[in-house]
């Protein structure tokens, strides 16, 4: 089948392109702009949501043998897929309330193609899935048993997700079935994350399993473009993590891109993105969301509603995981 190709976003102008800084750095009126041909761009260049140092090595080594920013997305978030000590993500997520491990993942290429799936079950790497989506079939999205046999028919293995532990933790819960979110610890450890290759090419994936003992059958921001995550070649990307039903509120992937199309740096960016959702939950102390971004500089950002939120960069210059300043201080 054909691979979509969608419409190209917009242009950008040469003023959007240029942050705050280096604006203010023209001397005179008459100085010339640097246009961003002129200012060197960090590429390459994977960042991801929280201190996944694995995973960004992975995505990182991809990348520094000239590896394409698809391939290397695809093959970090696997390895938190593969982690059953990361109970949010791929084999050894929580549950929802019947104890099935539904898993959502998508995933977004430099020509805006995208693939995602839904609530899907029994398959160890929904990311792989979700690129299958995206490059062999017409469609963008599918969800439960339509992604799982579509996975199978592509070779995917049937697995149990359940692990031991998810599964006695759970059995647990289930004594008093309290739903509640726990910032920064439970429910909180999705990746999102976006790369640049060497050719300046940018690509994104996000994965989860969602949030533990959900309601069966609940799909949050993750595999939801444009909400957990969003990729636009000329601009950037961006990815979410935390409560996902008040990032598809906003679109706030979509959102961080686009204000940074319109000149905000990466960070401001970030923080506009929770402002937004604070705004819409005034007081509201009871959730976290994370934002990342990158622009196609390779300049980095992040933001949160919570102190504690962290994301992990990898170039040439080092890794490093970066504290992010939050909406609340304590
Ligand atoms: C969701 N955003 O399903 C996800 C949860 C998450 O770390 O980020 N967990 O709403």
């Amino acid at each position: 089948m054909q691979r979509r190709k969608f419409l190209k976003k917009s242009g950008l102008t040469t003023a959007g392109l240029l942050s705050a800084p280096v604006l203010a750095s023209c001397k005179t009126e008459t100085a010339k702009a640097p246009t961003l041909s002129e200012t060197k761009a960090v590429k390459p260049i994977v960042i991801c949501t929280w201190n996944f140092q694995n995973a960004s090595a992975k995505a990182w080594e991809v990348l520094s043998s000239s590896g394409s920013s698809l391939d290397a997305v695809e093959a970090g978030v696997m390895v938190e897929e593969a982690d059953t000590s990361n109970q949010t993500v791929g084999v050894g997520g929580r549950p929802d309330r019947e104890g099935r491990v539904t898993l959502d993942a998508c995933i977004m290429d430099k020509d805006a193609n995208c693939g995602a799936v839904l609530c899907m079950e029994n398959i160890a790497h929904p990311i792989s899935v979700a690129r299958k989506v995206m490059e062999e079939t017409p469609h963008v999205m599918l969800a439960g048993l339509g992604a799982e046999l579509f996975a199978y028919e592509q070779g995917f293995e049937k697995t149990n997700l359940l692990t031991e532990q998810s599964k006695k933790e759970w059995e647990e819960w289930k004594k008093t079935s309290k739903y509640e979110t726990i910032i920064n610890i439970e429910n909180h450890d999705t990746i999102g994350m976006l790369a640049i290759d060497e050719n300046g090419d940018i690509a994104g994936a996000c994965t989860t399993s969602g949030m533990g003992y959900k309601m069966a059958g609940r799909v949050g921001d993750s595999p939801i473009i444009g909400a957990g995550l969003f990729v636009d070649n000329e601009v950037g990307g961006a990815a979410a993590t935390g409560v996902g039903e008040e990032v598809v509120r906003t679109v706030g992937s979509f959102l961080i891109v686009e204000l940074m199309r319109q000149g905000k740096s990466p960070q401001e960016a970030c923080e506009e993105g929770v402002k937004r959702i604070m705004k819409k939950n005034e007081g509201r102390k009871d959730f976290q969301i994370g934002f990342i971004a990158v622009n196609k500089k390779g300049e980095t950002g992040g933001y949160c509603v919570h102190p504690g939120f962290t994301y992990r960069e990898y170039s040439d210059k080092g890794h490093e995981n970066k504290t992010v300043e939050s909406f609340y201080q304590g």
